[in-house]
């Protein structure tokens, strides 16, 4: 049985929860092929704490997610780049400022899951879901870029990729912000075929997820 490392994230930016951990702690809960683990909102410690988790569960496909409050739709990132720009300080107070994820090196990665497919697979659960082409500057970005440098230097044969979730109905109707949401148990279900799908094809699909801006 080939070992699937999903990974969500602590609670960020004044939340109280945060809907990627909620969503891939249901999947890990519903499958005995994945493994769940905690990141911290940290620049410092995310990436320690993902290496972490890889050398300890030793995983053939790694899945990280987090919260992209806002977006309507499950987004599987397709590039990863060599760049921290906090918006707001994470959980420990940093807030870096145009620095590389790692000195020296590539300015980009791309995931190594099959984006196009896995869009496929989760509208098919009926789960809205987007090809998207940027995560940001933020601690996600930085664990993707940090993932893909990681694989590609040390782990070779591991895919791994990075899935963008939008708030929780739980989130909005705390705070009464009127942004789009998605259930945690739907989340699961996106989550769970991206893992399926990344298992499966080797190759993407070739069709349209290109975005004009
Ligand atoms: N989302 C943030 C960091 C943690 C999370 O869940 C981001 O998109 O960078």
């Amino acid at each position: 049985m080939a070992r699937v490392l999903m990974t969500g994230f602590a609670p960020f930016g004044g939340e109280r929860v945060n809907p990627s951990w909620q969503a891939v702690s249901l999947v890990s809960a519903r499958r005995d092929d994945v493994t769940a683990v905690e990141l911290p909102c940290e620049f410092e410690t995310s990436l320690p704490a993902l290496r972490r988790a890889i050398e300890e569960h030793r995983p053939d496909l790694v899945v990280c997610t987090g919260q992209a409050g806002g977006r309507a739709e499950v987004t599987p990132e397709r590039v990863a780049i060599n760049l921290v720009d906090a918006r707001i300080p994470d959980n420990a107070g940093a807030q870096p400022v145009d620095i590389p994820v790692v000195p020296d090196g590539p300015a980009a990665y791309f995931t190594t899951l099959p984006v196009k497919a896995c869009v496929a697979a989760i509208r098919a659960a009926g789960v809205p879901a987007a090809v998207s082409h940027t995560a940001g500057t933020y601690v996600c970005n930085q664990v993707f870029y940090g993932l893909m440098h990681l694989l590609a230097t040390e782990f070779p044969g591991v895919r791994g990729g990075f899935v963008h979730v939008p708030f929780s109905p739980e989130q909005v109707a705390a705070s009464g912000k009127t942004a789009p949401s998605l259930g945690v148990d739907r989340i699961a279900d996106a989550l769970e075929a991206v893992a399926d799908t990344a298992l499966r094809v080797a190759e993407d699909v070739k069709v349209s997820g290109g975005a004009e801006h």
